[in-house]
Formats: structure tokens, C-alpha cells, sequence
């Protein structure tokens, strides 16, 4: 099989780049790993930037966001017993974020790509990548969902494949610089059928550790607390959770909390990852394939949706204009972005986990830099401009 564009990977960044390069007659062909339920129920992030509803507005994909999203204009901290709000609004000149869950974003990006005529081929594992770094005509080899070895040549490769897809796994060692950083402790999350208790996102510092309050609709709450990071999932049964999130959110939200079936229940390890360059050769690295942050500044799939953004115009600028410049520039263009959004998602990480080990005297700095975050509006804007995103390049 033959096309323009081979794209590894049904997530929202292989998606989205498949959908805007169609739309600018680019021929492409996704392969997806897992099959198209899975990839449609798995529950990952929720929040949006103003700038990534943009993009995805633009792109014609955002007509059931609009209808169902839930526009905040701020969140609330909870630390030292009181409830603190920042107000994104009146920070940042009236931007907000949009609620949505990752998975309703990925029915909604497939269906338009399938209604579009648009190849997603779900079961067909890619397996190797061949003559990226000095051919004209890179190979993709995968397997065909009967099991056979299929070939996929293309003028270029996306790798959109996540942090343990096989693209990152094929550049070679002396090629890339990887940058890493582990945290001890991981986040247990929840979906449960429990209204929300607050309209907003609230964060909690607390002795027992991070937790976080945040939903999907009327109906539907998803809520996180902090965990060692090898906690097996069978030690935290429902009612333990329940507990949990009830002593760390505090008795304003604790009171409302109704306890709800769950539907969902994951524990996933906190990390900071980014690869230099993100390119080699006819190989593009885009989203979680490039880089990984933890949660807690709600950027992994925004940060996905901007590399795409650039992605796309570099290949629009190539086949339309015949001009590579862009794509020379995209691995730069990309990392500046990364890096800022690196340190903004440390730094929220930092400043609301329970390190083990942490001295008494960096826990007082810790509630003293959130005291000072919510008296000081310029410390406030600090947050806000990073939370509701930093403008795209
Ligand atoms: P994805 O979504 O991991 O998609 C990669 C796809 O590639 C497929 N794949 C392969 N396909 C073919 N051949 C192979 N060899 C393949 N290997 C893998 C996989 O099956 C998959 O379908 O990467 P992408 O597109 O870069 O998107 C990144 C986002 O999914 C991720 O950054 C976010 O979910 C991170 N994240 C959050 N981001 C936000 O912007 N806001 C949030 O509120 C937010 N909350 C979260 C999060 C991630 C979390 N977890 C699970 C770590 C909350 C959590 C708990
Ligand atoms: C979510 O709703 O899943 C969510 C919200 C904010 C975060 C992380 C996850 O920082």
C-alpha cells in the first residue's frame, strides 16, 4: 500500500493530523494498534485549552464539544483547610477551558475521518519503520488484522504512537537526547456516576496527600487521589477511595459527595519525558511519542493538539508550496512550546504532591508559595496564562 502520509497511531494527535491533512487533499493512512472500541472507551484527560478548541473548530471537529463541553473560567485550590479560587477570566482577558472527555474527542475525530472516506486501519500493529533517516521512500511494516505482514510505503512517517509505540523505540540511540523525570508517586482516578460537587475544578494539597476533584457532565464526576506509584489497584477498593477523596477534598465538598458506581478505575505513574530532536529524517514525532508530562497541569493532549498544529502546516507548506523550511523548522518550533509546558506541569506537580521524605521545612515552603500564589494577583496570572495555554506558535 502506498500513500503520502503514514500515520502510526489512533490517538488525538495521529487523528487530528490525519483529518487536517485530508483536508488539504494530503493522501494518509492511520494504523491504530487496538481496535476502534477500545480506543473509543479509553478514559484519559478532560480538559481543553481555548487555543486546542480553536484548532479542533477549525478543523470542522468541534460541533458536539461546543454543544456538550463545559466552559470554566477558573479552578479552585484547596490547601491548609480553605478553598481558594482562581479566576482564569479576569486573569488572562476572558479565556477559559472547556471540559471534555478525551474519548468523546476521539468518537467524534474517527467518526468524522471514516464519514470522510478516511483510511483508519484499527488492529494493524505497526512493527517496524524502514529507510526513515536516508530514504526517499520510508517503509512502514505492520500487521495486517489477519496477522499478515503487511508493507505501508509512504513520503513521510508520523509518529503518533504514544510513549510506548514503536516509533520512538526505532530512532536510533546516538540519533536523540531523551530528558527524564520520575516522580514517587502515582494517581489512582476514578469515573464515577456521581453529579459534580463543585461547578470547577478543585486541586487539593493535603498531610494525606494530592487529590482532585474534576467531571465529565451533569451526571458524571472523574476524581483522582495520589498513590505510591507501585500500588497494586486491589488495594484501593471503592469505599477506600471514597474515603480518601472525601478527607482530602475537605467537608464543603466531602458533605455533597455521594458515593457512586464506578465506572472506571486506573492507577497511572507520574512522569516528565521529552526526545530531542523530534524529527529524524522523514520521521515526525508528535504528542506523547515526543513527550510525556504528568497530569496535573492538564496538558498531555493539549500539547499533542499543538504539535499537530505545526505538523500540519509544514506538511500543507511542502505539497501545496513545495517549501521544506517548516518541516526543517517543526523540531524547534515544537520544543519551545514543550519545554515551557514541561516546567509549568512540574511545577503544579511539585507544588500539590506529598513527596515521601519531603522536610518539615520544604512542606512550610510549599504552603507558603500556594499562600502566595492565591494572594498575589501576578503570581495568579502566572497559572492562569500557563493553565488556559500559552498562545500557539
Ligand atoms: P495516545 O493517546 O497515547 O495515542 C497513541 C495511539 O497509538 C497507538 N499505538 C500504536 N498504533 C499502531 N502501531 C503501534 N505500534 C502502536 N503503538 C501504540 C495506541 O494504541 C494509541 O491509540 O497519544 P497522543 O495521540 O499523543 O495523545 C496524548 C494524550 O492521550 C495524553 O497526553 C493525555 O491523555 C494526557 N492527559 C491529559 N492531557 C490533557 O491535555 N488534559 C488532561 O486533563 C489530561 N489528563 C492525561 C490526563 C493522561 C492521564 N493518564 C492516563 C496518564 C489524565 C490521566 C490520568
Ligand atoms: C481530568 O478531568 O481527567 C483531569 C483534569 C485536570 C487534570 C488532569 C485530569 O489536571
Amino acid at each position: 500500500m502506498q500513500t503520502q502520509v503514514a500515520i502510526i497511531g489512533a490517538g488525538p494527535a495521529g487523528l487530528l493530523l490525519s483529518h487536517l491533512l485530508a483536508r488539504e487533499g494530503i493522501d494518509n493512512v492511520v494504523l491504530e494498534r487496538h481496535s476502534r472500541v477500545h480506543v473509543e472507551a479509553r478514559i484519559r484527560a478532560g480538559v481543553l485549552e481555548e487555543t486546542t478548541v480553536e484548532v479542533l473548530e477549525r478543523a470542522g471537529l468541534a460541533a458536539r464539544l461546543k454543544r456538550e463541553g463545559l466552559r470554566h473560567t477558573g479552578i479552585q485550590i484547596r490547601f491548609a483547610g480553605t478553598r481558594h479560587r482562581i479566576d482564569f477570566a479576569s486573569l488572562t482577558g476572558g479565556r477559559t477551558i472547556t471540559v471534555y472527555g478525551q474519548h468523546e474527542l476521539i468518537k467524534d475525530m474517527i467518526a468524522a475521518r471514516l464519514a470522510a472516506g478516511g483510511r483508519i486501519l484499527f488492529e494493524c500493529p505497526a512493527v517496524a519503520l524502514e529507510g526513515f533517516l536516508d530514504c526517499s521512500r520510508p517503509v512502514v511494516r505492520y500487521q495486517s488484522s489477519g496477522g499478515r505482514e503487511e508493507a505501508l510505503m509512504a513520503d513521510f512517517i508520523a509518529g503518533c504512537d504514544g510513549h510506548h509505540g514503536i516509533t520512538r523505540a526505532s530512532v536510533p540511540r546516538e540519533a536523540c537526547r531523551v530528558f527524564e523525570r520520575s516522580y514517587p508517586f502515582g494517581w489512582l482516578g476514578i469515573l464515577a456516576e456521581t453529579p459534580p460537587v463543585s461547578d470547577e475544578l478543585i486541586y487539593c494539597h493535603h498531610d494525606r496527600g494530592f487529590a482532585l476533584f474534576s467531571m465529565r457532565s451533569p451526571t458524571l464526576s472523574r476524581l483522582y487521589v495520589q498513590c505510591a506509584a507501585d500500588d497494586p489497584l486491589d488495594d484501593w477498593p471503592d469505599a477506600r477511595v471514597w474515603d480518601e477523596l472525601a478527607m482530602r477534598l475537605g467537608p464543603e465538598a466531602a458533605h455533597p459527595l455521594v458515593p457512586g458506581p464506578v465506572r472506571e478505575k486506573s492507577i497511572a505513574r507520574l512522569r516528565s519525558c521529552v526526545i530531542e530532536p523530534m524529527r529524524f529524517g522523514r520521521l515526525f514525532l508528535a504528542g506523547d511519542a515526543a513527550h510525556i508530562v504528568p497530569p496535573t497541569g492538564a496538558k498531555g493532549l493539549n500539547l499533542a493538539v499543538a504539535d499537530i498544529h505545526v505538523l500540519a502546516r509544514a506538511l500543507r507548506a511542502h505539497y501545496r508550496e513545495g517549501q521544506s523550511d517548516l518541516l526543517d523548522t517543526y523540531s524547534g518550533i515544537c520544543l519551545n512550546r514543550v519545554w515551557k509546558v514541561e516546567r509549568f506541569s512540574w511545577w503544579m506537580t511539585a507544588l500539590l504532591h506529598k513527596f515521601p521524605g519531603l522536610s518539615a521545612f520544604d512542606e512550610r515552603l510549599q504552603l507558603a508559595e500556594l499562600s502566595y500564589l492565591v494572594s498575589s494577583r501576578a503570581a495568579a496570572t502566572t497559572l492562569a496564562e500557563n493553565y488556559v495555554g500559552l498562545p500557539l506558535a
